[in-house]
Protein backbone atom coordinates (compact mmCIF):
# COMPACT_ATOMS: atom_id res chain seq x y z
CA UNK A 1 0.00 0.00 0.00
CA UNK A 2 1.28 3.52 -0.93
CA UNK A 3 1.60 6.01 1.89
CA UNK A 4 -0.66 8.99 1.81
CA UNK A 5 0.66 12.15 2.63
CA UNK A 6 -1.49 15.40 3.19
CA UNK A 7 -0.17 18.83 2.39
CA UNK A 8 -1.65 22.39 3.44
CA UNK A 9 0.51 25.25 1.56
CA UNK A 10 1.39 22.89 -1.48
CA UNK A 11 1.21 26.11 -3.63
CA UNK A 12 4.12 27.64 -1.59
CA UNK A 13 7.75 27.52 -1.93
CA UNK A 14 8.27 24.37 0.85
CA UNK A 15 4.93 23.02 -0.20
CA UNK A 16 6.30 22.08 -3.88
CA UNK A 17 9.56 20.92 -3.08
CA UNK A 18 8.03 18.68 -0.39
CA UNK A 19 5.21 17.64 -3.03
CA UNK A 20 8.38 16.30 -5.35
CA UNK A 21 9.88 15.25 -2.64
CA UNK A 22 7.18 12.47 -1.42
CA UNK A 23 5.98 11.40 -5.18
CA UNK A 24 9.34 10.42 -5.83
CA UNK A 25 9.64 8.83 -2.31
CA UNK A 26 6.07 6.65 -4.11
CA UNK A 27 3.34 8.62 -1.95
CA UNK A 28 0.16 9.53 -3.48
CA UNK A 29 0.48 13.08 -2.56
CA UNK A 30 -2.59 15.22 -1.02
CA UNK A 31 -2.49 19.21 -1.64
CA UNK A 32 -4.64 21.55 -0.17
CA UNK A 33 -4.61 24.81 -2.52
CA UNK A 34 -6.89 28.20 -2.25
CA UNK A 35 -9.59 29.36 -4.70
CA UNK A 36 -8.05 32.54 -6.43
CA UNK A 37 -9.15 34.24 -9.21
CA UNK A 38 -5.62 34.40 -11.03
CA UNK A 39 -3.86 30.88 -10.82
CA UNK A 40 -2.21 30.13 -7.98
CA UNK A 41 -0.31 26.56 -8.82
CA UNK A 42 2.86 27.64 -10.99
CA UNK A 43 5.44 25.83 -8.31
CA UNK A 44 3.60 23.11 -8.95
CA UNK A 45 2.60 22.89 -12.57
CA UNK A 46 5.46 20.64 -13.65
CA UNK A 47 4.22 17.52 -11.63
CA UNK A 48 0.63 17.99 -12.05
CA UNK A 49 -0.96 15.25 -13.02
CA UNK A 50 -4.94 14.55 -14.89
CA UNK A 51 -7.05 13.65 -12.77
CA UNK A 52 -8.63 11.84 -15.24
CA UNK A 53 -5.83 9.57 -15.93
CA UNK A 54 -5.90 6.18 -13.59
CA UNK A 55 -3.63 6.24 -10.60
CA UNK A 56 -3.01 9.63 -10.55
CA UNK A 57 -0.73 10.05 -7.72
CA UNK A 58 -0.62 14.11 -6.94
CA UNK A 59 -3.89 15.14 -5.96
CA UNK A 60 -5.41 18.99 -5.39
CA UNK A 61 -8.63 19.68 -3.50
CA UNK A 62 -9.90 22.99 -2.87
CA UNK A 63 -9.59 24.21 0.83
CA UNK A 64 -8.45 26.80 3.43
CA UNK A 65 -7.30 26.65 7.09
CA UNK A 66 -9.60 29.20 7.93
CA UNK A 67 -12.46 26.40 7.22
CA UNK A 68 -13.01 23.80 9.91
CA UNK A 69 -15.37 21.69 8.11
CA UNK A 70 -13.16 21.69 4.81
CA UNK A 71 -10.55 20.23 6.30
CA UNK A 72 -12.16 17.74 8.67
CA UNK A 73 -13.68 16.42 5.39
CA UNK A 74 -10.26 16.17 3.35
CA UNK A 75 -8.75 14.38 6.56
CA UNK A 76 -11.67 11.80 6.73
CA UNK A 77 -11.70 11.29 2.76
CA UNK A 78 -8.44 10.87 2.51
CA UNK A 79 -7.17 8.98 5.97
CA UNK A 80 -3.52 10.68 5.59
CA UNK A 81 -0.57 8.68 7.10
CA UNK A 82 1.46 11.94 7.12
CA UNK A 83 0.22 15.47 7.38
CA UNK A 84 1.65 18.81 6.78
CA UNK A 85 0.91 21.45 8.07
CA UNK A 86 2.99 23.93 5.74
CA UNK A 87 0.13 26.57 5.01
CA UNK A 88 0.41 30.11 6.17
CA UNK A 89 0.31 33.80 6.03
CA UNK A 90 3.60 33.56 6.22
CA UNK A 91 5.00 36.99 6.00
CA UNK A 92 6.17 38.71 8.73
CA UNK A 93 5.85 42.44 7.48
CA UNK A 94 2.51 41.66 6.30
CA UNK A 95 1.30 40.25 9.63
CA UNK A 96 1.48 44.19 11.09
CA UNK A 97 -1.14 44.60 8.72
CA UNK A 98 -3.55 41.48 8.80
CA UNK A 99 -2.85 40.45 12.46
CA UNK A 100 -6.13 38.73 12.84
CA UNK A 101 -6.16 36.78 9.68
CA UNK A 102 -2.79 36.01 10.56
CA UNK A 103 -4.15 34.80 13.93
CA UNK A 104 -6.39 32.71 12.45
CA UNK A 105 -4.97 30.54 9.67
CA UNK A 106 -1.38 30.55 11.54
CA UNK A 107 -2.56 30.02 15.13
CA UNK A 108 -5.90 28.14 14.72
CA UNK A 109 -5.70 26.77 11.43
CA UNK A 110 -2.80 24.31 13.46
CA UNK A 111 -5.50 23.59 15.78
CA UNK A 112 -8.32 22.96 13.52
CA UNK A 113 -6.30 20.30 11.93
CA UNK A 114 -4.88 18.59 14.78
CA UNK A 115 -8.79 18.81 16.68
CA UNK A 116 -10.14 17.18 13.34
CA UNK A 117 -7.57 14.33 13.75
CA UNK A 118 -8.85 13.73 17.02
CA UNK A 119 -12.32 14.09 16.82
CA UNK A 120 -12.33 11.41 13.40
CA UNK A 121 -10.05 9.17 15.51
CA UNK A 122 -7.14 9.21 13.37
CA UNK A 123 -4.60 9.54 16.11
CA UNK A 124 -2.75 6.25 15.18
CA UNK A 125 -3.05 6.75 11.65
CA UNK A 126 -2.18 10.18 11.08
CA UNK A 127 1.29 11.44 11.88
CA UNK A 128 1.80 15.47 11.57
CA UNK A 129 4.10 17.83 11.12
CA UNK A 130 3.62 21.75 12.08
CA UNK A 131 5.94 24.57 10.12
CA UNK A 132 7.85 26.23 13.06
CA UNK A 133 9.85 28.80 12.61
CA UNK A 134 12.84 31.02 14.29
CA UNK A 135 10.83 33.96 14.29
CA UNK A 136 9.79 32.12 18.16
CA UNK A 137 13.07 33.00 19.12
CA UNK A 138 12.89 36.92 18.43
CA UNK A 139 14.67 38.81 20.50
CA UNK A 140 17.12 36.55 21.28
CA UNK A 141 17.74 35.19 24.45
CA UNK A 142 21.05 32.95 23.59
CA UNK A 143 23.17 32.57 20.73
CA UNK A 144 22.76 30.45 18.72
CA UNK A 145 19.43 29.21 19.48
CA UNK A 146 18.50 25.35 20.01
CA UNK A 147 15.63 24.02 20.98
CA UNK A 148 16.04 24.93 24.68
CA UNK A 149 16.07 28.64 23.90
CA UNK A 150 13.53 30.98 25.66
CA UNK A 151 10.86 32.39 23.04
CA UNK A 152 10.36 35.68 22.68
CA UNK A 153 8.10 36.59 19.78
CA UNK A 154 7.90 40.27 18.22
CA UNK A 155 5.34 39.63 15.19
CA UNK A 156 1.43 38.53 15.05
CA UNK A 157 2.74 36.43 12.83
CA UNK A 158 5.25 34.81 15.86
CA UNK A 159 3.00 35.18 18.39
CA UNK A 160 0.28 32.48 16.06
CA UNK A 161 3.22 30.37 15.24
CA UNK A 162 3.64 30.31 19.04
CA UNK A 163 0.54 29.18 19.40
CA UNK A 164 0.89 26.54 16.75
CA UNK A 165 4.02 25.54 18.55
CA UNK A 166 2.75 24.75 21.91
CA UNK A 167 -0.68 23.54 20.39
CA UNK A 168 1.50 20.62 19.00
CA UNK A 169 3.27 20.30 21.54
CA UNK A 170 -0.12 19.85 23.96
CA UNK A 171 -2.01 17.17 21.25
CA UNK A 172 1.45 14.97 21.71
CA UNK A 173 1.34 14.79 25.35
CA UNK A 174 -2.67 14.89 25.57
CA UNK A 175 -3.80 12.61 22.97
CA UNK A 176 -0.70 10.63 22.45
CA UNK A 177 -0.13 11.42 19.11
CA UNK A 178 2.57 11.76 16.78
CA UNK A 179 2.59 15.43 16.29
CA UNK A 180 5.97 17.30 15.57
CA UNK A 181 7.87 20.75 15.07
CA UNK A 182 10.67 21.91 13.09
CA UNK A 183 11.63 24.80 13.89
CA UNK A 184 12.84 26.21 10.72
CA UNK A 185 14.90 29.44 10.51
CA UNK A 186 15.17 31.15 6.55
CA UNK A 187 15.55 29.11 3.63
CA UNK A 188 14.97 30.31 0.49
CA UNK A 189 15.43 29.12 -3.51
CA UNK A 190 14.44 30.26 -6.78
CA UNK A 191 10.65 29.90 -6.17
CA UNK A 192 11.02 31.95 -2.76
CA UNK A 193 8.50 34.42 -3.24
CA UNK A 194 8.89 37.54 -4.66
CA UNK A 195 8.87 39.87 -1.26
CA UNK A 196 10.86 37.87 0.68
CA UNK A 197 14.05 39.67 1.43
CA UNK A 198 16.66 37.49 -0.53
CA UNK A 199 14.23 36.89 -3.64
CA UNK A 200 13.37 40.62 -3.40
CA UNK A 201 17.04 40.91 -4.09
CA UNK A 202 18.08 38.49 -6.79
CA UNK A 203 15.48 39.29 -9.04
CA UNK A 204 15.45 43.31 -7.96
CA UNK A 205 19.41 42.89 -9.37
CA UNK A 206 18.93 41.12 -12.24
CA UNK A 207 16.10 43.23 -13.20
CA UNK A 208 18.53 46.06 -12.98
CA UNK A 209 21.35 44.68 -14.76
CA UNK A 210 18.65 44.36 -17.58
CA UNK A 211 16.88 47.51 -17.90
CA UNK A 212 13.65 46.69 -16.12
CA UNK A 213 14.55 48.61 -12.84
CA UNK A 214 16.54 51.48 -11.78
CA UNK A 215 16.66 50.94 -8.34
CA UNK A 216 15.84 48.53 -5.32
CA UNK A 217 14.55 49.78 -2.49
CA UNK A 218 15.01 48.22 1.19
CA UNK A 219 14.58 48.05 4.89
CA UNK A 220 17.17 47.25 7.58
CA UNK A 221 20.05 45.70 5.74
CA UNK A 222 22.27 45.26 8.85
CA UNK A 223 19.63 42.12 9.64
CA UNK A 224 21.77 39.20 10.18
CA UNK A 225 20.12 35.86 9.31
CA UNK A 226 20.81 31.99 8.64
CA UNK A 227 19.90 31.37 5.48
CA UNK A 228 19.82 27.52 3.92
CA UNK A 229 18.18 26.27 0.95
CA UNK A 230 14.55 24.69 1.19
CA UNK A 231 15.11 21.47 -0.85
CA UNK A 232 17.31 20.67 2.03
CA UNK A 233 15.04 21.77 4.59
CA UNK A 234 11.76 19.57 3.32
CA UNK A 235 14.01 16.52 3.23
CA UNK A 236 14.24 17.57 7.05
CA UNK A 237 10.67 18.13 7.07
CA UNK A 238 10.22 14.15 5.92
CA UNK A 239 12.28 12.78 8.31
CA UNK A 240 10.94 14.22 11.47
CA UNK A 241 8.21 12.10 10.65
CA UNK A 242 9.61 8.97 10.05
CA UNK A 243 11.27 8.93 13.79
CA UNK A 244 10.10 5.97 16.38
CA UNK A 245 9.14 8.88 19.00
CA UNK A 246 8.08 12.54 17.83
CA UNK A 247 10.02 15.60 18.58
CA UNK A 248 11.03 19.07 17.77
CA UNK A 249 13.66 19.90 15.95
CA UNK A 250 16.10 23.42 15.15
CA UNK A 251 16.78 23.23 11.18
CA UNK A 252 19.61 25.35 10.55
CA UNK A 253 23.44 26.37 8.64
CA UNK A 254 24.84 27.26 11.90
CA UNK A 255 26.00 30.08 9.66
CA UNK A 256 24.59 33.96 9.80
CA UNK A 257 24.93 36.92 7.15
CA UNK A 258 23.71 40.22 7.02
CA UNK A 259 20.74 41.64 4.36
CA UNK A 260 23.99 43.72 3.28
CA UNK A 261 26.21 40.55 2.29
CA UNK A 262 23.58 39.05 0.04
CA UNK A 263 22.94 42.26 -1.65
CA UNK A 264 26.78 42.68 -2.21
CA UNK A 265 26.87 38.10 -3.51
CA UNK A 266 23.74 38.83 -5.84
CA UNK A 267 25.40 41.86 -7.37
CA UNK A 268 28.61 39.68 -7.46
CA UNK A 269 26.82 37.22 -9.69
CA UNK A 270 26.26 39.61 -12.24
CA UNK A 271 29.38 41.20 -12.36
CA UNK A 272 28.29 44.34 -10.36
CA UNK A 273 30.92 45.46 -7.63
CA UNK A 274 29.65 47.66 -5.09
CA UNK A 275 30.20 50.35 -2.64
CA UNK A 276 28.00 51.06 0.34
CA UNK A 277 28.20 54.78 1.52
CA UNK A 278 26.04 56.78 4.15
CA UNK A 279 24.12 55.56 7.31
CA UNK A 280 21.21 54.86 8.02
CA UNK A 281 17.77 56.18 5.82
CA UNK A 282 20.62 57.44 3.72
CA UNK A 283 22.89 54.82 2.87
CA UNK A 284 23.44 53.30 -0.95
CA UNK A 285 25.28 51.11 -2.74
CA UNK A 286 26.63 52.54 -5.73
CA UNK A 287 28.46 50.57 -8.85
CA UNK A 288 31.92 50.94 -8.06
CA UNK A 289 32.98 48.32 -11.37
CA UNK A 290 31.70 46.26 -13.92
CA UNK A 291 32.57 42.82 -15.54
CA UNK A 292 31.09 40.55 -17.81
CA UNK A 293 28.03 41.21 -19.86
CA UNK A 294 25.70 40.53 -17.76
CA UNK A 295 24.77 43.71 -16.69
CA UNK A 296 24.27 46.28 -19.86
CA UNK A 297 21.81 48.60 -18.51
CA UNK A 298 24.16 49.72 -15.56
CA UNK A 299 26.91 51.86 -15.21
CA UNK A 300 29.41 52.47 -13.22
CA UNK A 301 28.11 55.36 -10.66
CA UNK A 302 24.98 54.56 -10.62
CA UNK A 303 23.42 54.33 -7.24
CA UNK A 304 21.32 51.00 -7.58
CA UNK A 305 20.12 50.57 -3.98
CA UNK A 306 18.78 53.18 -1.37
CA UNK A 307 17.04 52.49 1.54
CA UNK A 308 12.59 53.34 2.04
CA UNK A 309 11.92 53.48 5.61
CA UNK A 310 8.56 51.85 4.30
CA UNK A 311 9.98 48.78 5.01
CA UNK A 312 11.30 48.68 8.16
CA UNK A 313 8.97 47.07 10.57
CA UNK A 314 7.41 48.09 13.84
CA UNK A 315 9.61 45.63 16.19
CA UNK A 316 12.60 44.01 14.63
CA UNK A 317 14.09 40.78 14.59
CA UNK A 318 17.70 41.69 14.47
CA UNK A 319 19.92 38.63 14.69
CA UNK A 320 19.08 35.05 14.02
CA UNK A 321 21.70 31.65 14.27
CA UNK A 322 20.07 28.58 14.51
CA UNK A 323 22.16 24.98 16.56
CA UNK A 324 21.05 22.28 14.59
CA UNK A 325 23.14 19.77 16.47
CA UNK A 326 20.48 17.99 17.62
CA UNK A 327 18.81 17.09 14.16
CA UNK A 328 22.37 16.31 13.06
CA UNK A 329 23.24 13.59 15.83
CA UNK A 330 19.39 11.95 16.15
CA UNK A 331 18.70 12.15 12.67
CA UNK A 332 22.22 12.70 10.91
CA UNK A 333 21.11 15.58 8.25
CA UNK A 334 23.40 18.22 7.53
CA UNK A 335 22.48 20.55 5.02
CA UNK A 336 24.18 20.57 1.79
CA UNK A 337 23.79 24.15 -0.12
CA UNK A 338 25.40 26.76 1.46
CA UNK A 339 23.93 30.45 1.36
CA UNK A 340 26.36 31.72 -1.31
CA UNK A 341 25.67 28.76 -3.94
CA UNK A 342 21.79 29.41 -3.15
CA UNK A 343 22.22 33.17 -3.96
CA UNK A 344 24.37 32.13 -7.38
CA UNK A 345 21.37 30.04 -8.51
CA UNK A 346 18.66 32.14 -7.68
CA UNK A 347 20.30 35.16 -9.47
CA UNK A 348 20.91 32.69 -12.48
CA UNK A 349 16.92 31.91 -12.39
CA UNK A 350 16.15 35.85 -12.21
CA UNK A 351 18.32 36.74 -14.73
CA UNK A 352 17.17 33.82 -17.11
CA UNK A 353 13.39 35.66 -16.65
CA UNK A 354 14.67 39.04 -16.94
CA UNK A 355 16.80 38.66 -20.16
CA UNK A 356 13.40 37.04 -21.26
CA UNK A 357 11.33 40.32 -20.58
CA UNK A 358 14.53 42.40 -22.06
CA UNK A 359 14.02 40.63 -25.30
CA UNK A 360 10.33 40.93 -25.22
CA UNK A 361 10.33 44.53 -24.92
CA UNK A 362 13.39 45.21 -27.78
CA UNK A 363 10.58 43.43 -29.64
CA UNK A 364 7.69 46.27 -28.90
CA UNK A 365 5.94 43.43 -26.04
CA UNK A 366 6.58 45.40 -23.19
CA UNK A 367 4.50 43.17 -20.65
CA UNK A 368 4.02 44.78 -17.28
CA UNK A 369 7.26 43.58 -14.34
CA UNK A 370 5.40 44.25 -11.27
CA UNK A 371 7.84 46.08 -8.99
CA UNK A 372 5.60 45.43 -5.79
CA UNK A 373 8.21 45.29 -2.94
P1 LIG B 1 4.85 30.42 1.23
O1 LIG B 1 4.36 31.75 1.62
O2 LIG B 1 5.67 30.25 0.01
O3 LIG B 1 3.61 29.41 1.11
C1 LIG B 1 2.52 29.49 1.99
C2 LIG B 1 1.43 28.54 1.52
O4 LIG B 1 0.31 28.65 2.39
C3 LIG B 1 0.91 28.85 0.10
O5 LIG B 1 0.61 27.63 -0.53
C4 LIG B 1 -0.36 29.61 0.39
O6 LIG B 1 -1.31 29.54 -0.65
C5 LIG B 1 -0.84 28.85 1.61
N1 LIG B 1 -1.86 29.56 2.39
C6 LIG B 1 -1.86 30.86 2.75
N2 LIG B 1 -2.98 31.16 3.42
C7 LIG B 1 -3.71 30.03 3.47
C8 LIG B 1 -4.99 29.70 3.97
N3 LIG B 1 -5.76 30.61 4.58
N4 LIG B 1 -5.44 28.43 3.84
C9 LIG B 1 -4.68 27.50 3.21
N5 LIG B 1 -3.48 27.75 2.69
C10 LIG B 1 -3.00 29.00 2.81
O7 LIG B 1 5.66 29.85 2.52
P2 LIG B 1 6.90 28.84 2.58
O8 LIG B 1 6.68 27.73 1.64
O9 LIG B 1 8.15 29.62 2.54
O10 LIG B 1 6.77 28.31 4.08
C11 LIG B 1 6.00 27.15 4.41
C12 LIG B 1 5.65 27.18 5.88
O11 LIG B 1 6.83 27.20 6.66
C13 LIG B 1 4.84 28.39 6.31
O12 LIG B 1 3.96 27.95 7.34
C14 LIG B 1 5.87 29.33 6.90
O13 LIG B 1 5.29 30.16 7.85
C15 LIG B 1 6.83 28.32 7.52
N6 LIG B 1 8.22 28.74 7.62
C16 LIG B 1 8.88 29.17 6.49
C17 LIG B 1 10.22 29.47 6.56
C18 LIG B 1 10.98 29.96 5.38
O14 LIG B 1 12.06 30.51 5.56
N7 LIG B 1 10.50 29.76 4.15
C19 LIG B 1 10.98 29.31 7.83
C20 LIG B 1 10.18 28.81 8.93
C21 LIG B 1 8.86 28.52 8.81
P3 LIG B 1 -1.26 30.56 -1.94
O15 LIG B 1 -0.19 29.99 -2.84
O16 LIG B 1 -2.62 30.47 -2.46
O17 LIG B 1 -0.88 31.89 -1.38
P1 LIG C 1 11.72 36.93 7.72
O1 LIG C 1 12.10 37.03 6.16
O2 LIG C 1 11.02 38.12 8.21
O3 LIG C 1 12.99 36.53 8.42
O4 LIG C 1 10.67 35.73 7.70
P2 LIG C 1 12.25 38.25 5.16
O5 LIG C 1 13.01 37.70 4.02
O6 LIG C 1 10.96 38.91 4.89
O7 LIG C 1 13.14 39.28 6.00
C1 LIG C 1 14.44 38.96 6.46
C2 LIG C 1 15.10 40.20 7.04
O8 LIG C 1 15.38 41.13 5.99
C3 LIG C 1 14.98 42.41 6.40
N1 LIG C 1 14.70 43.26 5.23
C4 LIG C 1 13.68 43.10 4.37
N2 LIG C 1 12.73 42.15 4.30
C5 LIG C 1 11.85 42.23 3.26
N3 LIG C 1 10.92 41.27 3.15
N4 LIG C 1 11.88 43.25 2.35
C6 LIG C 1 12.81 44.24 2.40
O9 LIG C 1 12.84 45.16 1.59
C7 LIG C 1 13.77 44.15 3.45
N5 LIG C 1 14.85 44.91 3.79
C8 LIG C 1 15.40 44.37 4.86
C9 LIG C 1 13.77 42.17 7.28
O10 LIG C 1 13.48 43.31 8.08
C10 LIG C 1 14.23 40.95 8.05
O11 LIG C 1 15.01 41.33 9.15
C11 LIG C 1 10.87 34.58 6.89
C12 LIG C 1 9.50 34.04 6.49
O12 LIG C 1 9.67 33.01 5.53
C13 LIG C 1 8.77 33.47 7.69
O13 LIG C 1 7.58 32.80 7.25
C14 LIG C 1 9.68 32.47 8.40
O14 LIG C 1 9.03 31.98 9.55
C15 LIG C 1 11.00 33.13 8.77
O15 LIG C 1 11.61 33.61 7.58
C16 LIG C 1 11.96 32.15 9.43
Amino acid sequence: MKKKALITGVTGQDGSYLAEFLLEKGYEVHGIKRRASLFNTQRIDHIYEDPHTDNANFKLHYGDLTDTSNLTRLLRDIEPDEVYNLGAQSHVAVSFEAPEYTADVDATGALRILEAIRFLGLEKKSRFYQASTSELFGLVQETPQKETTPFYPRSPYAVAKMYAYWITVNYRESYDMYACNGILFNHESPRRGETFVTRKITRGMANIAQGLEQCLYMGNIDSLRDWGHAKDYVRMQWMMLQQEQPDDFVIATGVQYSVREFITWSARELGIELEFSGEGVDEVATVASITGDNAPSVKVGDVIVRIDPRYFRPAEVDTLLGDPSKAKEKLGWVPEITAQEMCAEMVSEDLKTARRYRLLKEHGLDLPVSLEG
